[in-house]
């Protein structure tokens, strides 16, 4: 099964819906027995990357990191999906810069921060605006969002398994898969 390898790098704010799209591309690309794997907060921030916070230098080392890790899949000749805020155009470009051109798929996920803020997940927006939690994404911390995306996918406009189903057809005009 000769398939190229990149990273997709997913970015937005907290609650766009990043990991929920991963998820659904990582499955259709296991369909097609190529090698895919999810990095998110969940199996990074609580392990590798335990102890770092949310100051713009802990998100820059966060990313930096994140970004190291995803290479290493790609020189095993997977496809990582990595789902994090990753809030700074200059770290996402640090990421970039580690890879070939076209090993790094930058993919906007484009939802308003009120549909966030309604959907709210976990109740962080909630604590947000009981001042519970300050320097959060897009409240009162920045999201410089890309200039130039591979993608954009507007998750208020469009559900999962069609944006999942663009990134694929996307990978198959690049002729990756
Ligand atoms: C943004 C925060 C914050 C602050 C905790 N700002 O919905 P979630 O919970 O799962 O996604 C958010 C996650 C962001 O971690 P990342 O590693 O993706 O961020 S970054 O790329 O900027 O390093 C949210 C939770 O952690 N969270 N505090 N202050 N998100």
């Amino acid at each position: 099964n000769g398939h190229g390898s990149a990273v997709l790098w997913f970015t937005g704010l907290s609650g766009s819906g990043k990991s929920t799209v991963a998820n659904a591309v990582q499955r259709r690309l296991l369909d097609r027995e190529v090698q895919a794997y999810v990095l998110d907060g969940d199996n990074i921030r609580h392990g590798l990357n335990q102890g770092l916070g949310f100051s713009p230098e802990d998100r820059r080392e966060n990313i930096r990191r994140i970004g190291e890790v995803a290479k290493l899949f790609v020189d095993s000749g997977q496809f990582a999906l990595t789902a994090f805020i990753s809030p700074y155009r200059e770290d996402r470009e640090r990421v970039r810069a580690l890879l070939d051109p076209d090993e790094f798929i930058e993919i906007f996920i484009d939802c308003p921060l009120d549909t966030c803020e309604q959907r709210d997940p976990k109740g962080l927006y909630a604590k947000v605006r009981r001042g519970e939690i300050t320097g959060f994404t897009g409240v009162d911390a920045p999201y410089e969002a890309p200039l130039a995306p591979a993608l954009t996918i507007q998750t208020d406009r469009c559900e999962v398994e069609e944006a999942a189903e663009r990134v694929i057809r996307y990978l198959c005009e690049q002729e990756l898969i």
